[in-house]
Formats: C-alpha cells, structure tokens, sequence
C-alpha cells in the first residue's frame, strides 16, 4: 500500500522549495515516552517505535532506527517509497544531504540544542541552508491530529519520595550558585516530575505531567504547567515555594530575566528551540549537564525498600501468569493480546498499582525475533504447540517501576532453543554477579552478558541494561550497560538501578530475553556489585544444564530457592505447589 503521508510530505517540501527535512521522534521535552499528537514519526512513515529518525527528500525518504527496530521498522513502513538504514549511519549520511544551496528544514523544538548545533555547523561548512520551521511542516498536514489531553497532577509524599522537595530545590540552587548560573531551564518532564515531588498521566504508561521550570538563584522557581489540573493538597504545598504560571505562557519564560542573565540548559536533554529564544531575549546560554540527573539515579533508601518491595509485589503477578500460561489445558485457545491482557489483571490486584509501566511485549514464535515487539490486535497470533513465547512487561507503583522478561517454552524446546537460551542466562548471571571498582561505566562491564554467545559468533543488537526510575520512566539515563561507543555512559554509583537484559534473535523463527533488574550496592573492599531485586522462576524447560559450570548453577537454584521464598506466602495452593516444582535445584 503507497503511503500517501510521505507523497503529501514531498509535495509540501517543493511548494516552500525545501530540500529535505529531518524527523524526529520525540516531543518539544525530548521524551521518549510521548502522547499521541507527538507521534509525528509514526504518521509520516508507519514506524511506531520509540526511537528512529527519517530524512524526507522531495523523491526519497529514509528511516534509521537502531537494532531494537531494524525488524519492525521493515514489517512497518513501505519498503518501496522508504529505505531503512541503521542509526549508527545517520551522522555520515548527513552529508549526503548537506549539500551546498540545498535548503534543510527541521522543526527546533524536536531536537536537541546539541544536534542542531552540529546541524548549524555542517551546513555552514558546505554552504548549505539550514531553515528551523517556525510551525511544523507535518503539523500542517495531520488533519486528524489529535488534541492533547492534560491529566490530574498529583502529589508523590516523602514516603514514597524520600526527599522532600524544598531539599532537592536547595541542592539545586547550590549547583547553580557553584557554576556562577543565575538560572537554569529544566524542560525533562521526569526531572521535573521528581524535583518537585509531582506525578501526572499526560503520557500513557509514563506518571508525568506536562511542565517547564525555570529555578532561578534569586526568586522563585517558576512551574508553568495546567494549574487547575493540580489536586488541591499539591496546589497550596506547591505555592509556599513556587510560581506558577499556565503552559501556555512558556513563550515569556525568559522575559523577566535581568539583561545578560546566564541560564544553563542541558544541551542533550533541552531543544534548541528555547535555547535560540533565550539569546533573543538577550540571556546568554551556558550548558551545563541537568543537576537532577545524578541524585535522581542514585536512589535513596526509602525509594530502594520501595523498589524492593514493589518487585515483589510484581514478581507474584508475573508467576501466576506463568503458571497461568504453563498449566493452561488449552493453550492454543490463547493468543498474545489475551495474555497480555491476563497479566494486567494480575498486575491490577496489586497494592500501589498505578498503571503498567510500558506497552507489554507479549511475543509468540517468531515475532519474539522482534525485540519491541508490540502485538497488533487486527492480526492476532495464536500460541501453538511447542513454540518460545517472550514477555517483556512492567508496571508503574506509586513505590517504584518495574520491568521484566521471562521467556518460556509451551511444550518441548529443541537443541538449539535450549542452547541459546542457556547462553543468554549465562550472561545474564555473569553480568549480575560480577564485581567491580569504582568509576566502573556499564560500557566496560557489557562485555560480559555477551561472552557467551560470541564465543558462538552469536550477539544481540541492543544495549544490555538501562536505567530504571522511581515511580518515573522504565528507561531512565544518565546510566546504562551498553557496548563502547554506542551512547555515552557514566560511572555506576552506589543506588542506581538498572535492567540486566540480554537476549538472542533468530530472524523468522524465535526470539529469547531474560530480564532483572539489579541496584548497584557497595561491597568490600570499596568494590561495587549488584543486588538482584525481580523475582519470577526461568524457565528450567529451556536450560542445559550441562552448558552451566558449578557456579552458574549454584546462582541459579540459589535464585529460585529465595523467588520461592518470597513469593510462596502470596500466592494460591495450587500457584505454591508449581513454583516449589519449578524452583527445585538443578
Ligand atoms: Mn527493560
């Protein structure tokens, strides 16, 4: 089927004599969870995944997404009008654009100051134009754009929080005082989210609410947000110590700034679109990497017990769905949209629950082979006989985010699927059990959670482990586990949380992942390790036994001995007497 979004895109970009525009997908706070009028990628080229960028020309149109989408992007788009390249491909092909005279348009509120800065470059070293849209070019164009919708705020306690917010402000200011700022502009929802001790549901699956803050060292911060969408508790805590002004207005944010005021922005995190307005404004822009970032990672004790504590409340619901999918008597009866359904109704009992935490990957066969898989309810997979099924879903309690992958076989797995399988575990128990020195990055540990596959010429196409936040987005920065070079990395500190993931795809046939989440904890010795929080059984059905040395092993029944204990007191006879069978030492 022709996509008629790209031809109207081409169509628009020789009226106005542009050469070329650059898509992102993301939103004006450069999140990676946004709301449906943001999903400007997906209506351009069909492509709903949560990362990618497209270059339309007047006669072409391609697409870059990373290794989690390479497979679903091609099922998506229409190969015919759009080609599909790689991610790590885009900075060089850029050149193949920025031609001289040629005009390139991106919208500048969609993309961060740093890359429109690298863009301004390039495009004065080939003398080419570079044109930053006022109004979005395929905002013009989406007749059925959805409106956005704006959810209750509400407060997050320092029960839940640990920190109360004034605390976290002050800590703030100090930074800022330090670097000589005499404001910043924060415009990432999550840190402001947590700053501010503030949750919404502006955005599925993700607790945030629309925001920008400007914290300045001399007044008030000012919150411009939906002022009458906050509870009436948080509204009178919120005034002691801020302003507040409607969204609407954040067009004025810098207007009462002092001639030559220096505000910091985060040059990755913030677009460039504010950041062009504060020099307008005669301010003068500093980059200063979000002060949040750090204390945010590094949880502190009463979020850890609430991550702790929500894990377990999550790792019930996650057992008695597989014991729900391995004792099902008509399993065929089943497909991916009902399982995936089940598990929200077991996750929905749960004390603290608020939603789930990211649309669930509920995989059978060959679409596991998709790392972001996401079930499509016109054309429903059935589970059959014999077939790997994948899970990968999280839920959202108001004491933590959870996030999990169990892959499970229904009937008999074969050489091959017991082989991989039990690679991939042997990663993932290498990488969780490994010691390391201070100011250890994720992307010097990686390596680990791949050995075992290279040692076969095997490997997967995505990072290993992200950051995971409290009660905040399932994907958290600045920390991560991921190969050299890929993205940036800071050192692992005591208090961050993070995923432990890896996986192996075979195109058209299966796809396997096993996913914990570990918290970075100190050791002896002024060494870190981690300490394993998610419990659910592995399957037993698809582990080789003879592939795990002793140790393995050991970590192995170890792991299922403590699921079994701290999951047994809530579940039913019959749910009890699985898990004990399935968690019986190797
Ligand atoms: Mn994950």
């Amino acid at each position: 089927m022709n996509n008629f979004n790209i031809i109207k895109i081409q169509n628009k970009l020789k009226d106005k004599n542009i050469s070329a525009l650059i898509i992102n997908r993301t939103d004006e706070f450069l999140n990676e969870y946004i709301s449906p009028d943001a999903e400007r990628l997906f209506w351009a080229t069909n492509f709903s995944g949560s990362a990618g960028r497209a270059i339309v020309t007047q006669s072409s149109a391609i697409l870059y997404v990373d290794g989690r989408y390479t497979f679903q992007a091609r099922e998506q788009i229409n190969t015919h009008q759009i080609s599909l390249r790689h991610f790590s491909d885009f900075s060089r092909d850029l050149n193949k654009y920025f031609l001289k005279n040629e005009c390139i348009a991106l919208d500048p509120k969609l993309h961060s100051i740093e890359v429109v800065l690298q863009y301004i470059d390039l495009a004065a070293k080939n003398k080419c134009n570079l044109y930053l849209t006022k109004d979005n070019v395929i905002d013009d164009l989406w007749n059925d754009k959805p409106i956005r919708k704006y959810s209750v705020i509400f407060d997050h306690p320092t029960n839940f929080s640990g920190f109360d917010s004034s605390f976290k402000l002050s800590n703030f200011i100090k930074v800022l005082n330090n670097k000589d700022l005499d404001a910043y502009f924060l415009s990432s929802l999550d840190s402001i989210a947590w700053l501010l001790n503030i949750r919404g549901s502006d955005i599925l699956n993700t607790p945030l609410a629309f925001a920008y803050l400007l914290i300045s060292v001399e007044y008030k911060p000012i919150l411009y947000i939906k002022i009458d969408m906050i509870e009436p508790v948080l509204l009178e805590r919120l005034a002691q110590y801020i302003n507040l002004e409607p969204i609407e207005n954040i067009k004025n944010v810098f207007n009462e700034l002092k001639y030559n005021s220096k505000i910091g922005f985060d040059i990755t995190s913030s677009n460039y679109y504010f950041y062009d307005l504060a020099i307008k404004k005669n301010c003068e822009p500093s980059n200063l990497k979000n002060p949040c970032l750090i204390p945010k990672a590094t949880k502190n004790n009463i979020e850890l017990e609430g991550a702790r504590n929500a894990h377990i409340r999550d790792g019930v619901s996650v057992t008695r769905f597989l014991h729900w999918l391995k004792t099902h008597p008509n399993i065929e009866n089943e497909n991916e949209v009902t399982a995936a359904n089940k598990l929200v109704s077991f996750r929905k009992k749960n004390d603290l629950f608020h939603s789930i935490s990211f649309d669930t990957i509920s995989a059978v066969g060959k679409n596991a082979a998709f790392p972001h898989y996401r079930y499509d309810t016109k054309k429903i997979f059935y589970f059959k006989n014999n077939s790997i099924y994948l899970c990968d879903s999280g839920g959202q309690y108001i004491d933590g985010t959870t996030d999990i992958t169990r892959t499970i076989i229904l009937g008999k797995a074969n050489k091959e699927q017991k082989e991989m399988f039990t690679r991939v575990l042997k990663g993932h128990i290498k990488l969780s059990t490994h010691i390391f020195p201070k100011n250890t990055k994720g992307t010097d540990i990686d390596y680990l959670a791949r050995e075992s596959l290279q040692e076969i010429g095997c490997d997967y196409d995505h990072g290993t482990g992200h950051g995971i936040g409290s009660f905040l987005s399932v994907h958290e920065p600045p920390q991560r586990i991921s190969k050299k070079n890929m993205f940036s990395s800071v050192p692992l500190l005591a208090g961050m949380i993070l995923s432990n993931e890896p996986g192996y795809y075979k195109e058209g046939e299966y796809g396997i992942r096993t996913e914990n989440i570990l918290i970075v904890k100190e050791k002896n010795n002024n060494l870190l390790g981690f300490e394993n929080i998610s419990w659910a059984p592995i399957d037993r059905d698809l582990i080789e036994i003879s592939l795990l040395n002793t140790n393995e092993l050991k970590w192995l029944n170890e792991y299922h001995q403590t699921t079994y204990n701290k999951l047994s007191l809530f579940l039913t006879a019959e749910e009890k007497h699985w898990l004990q069978k399935v968690t019986l030492p190797l």
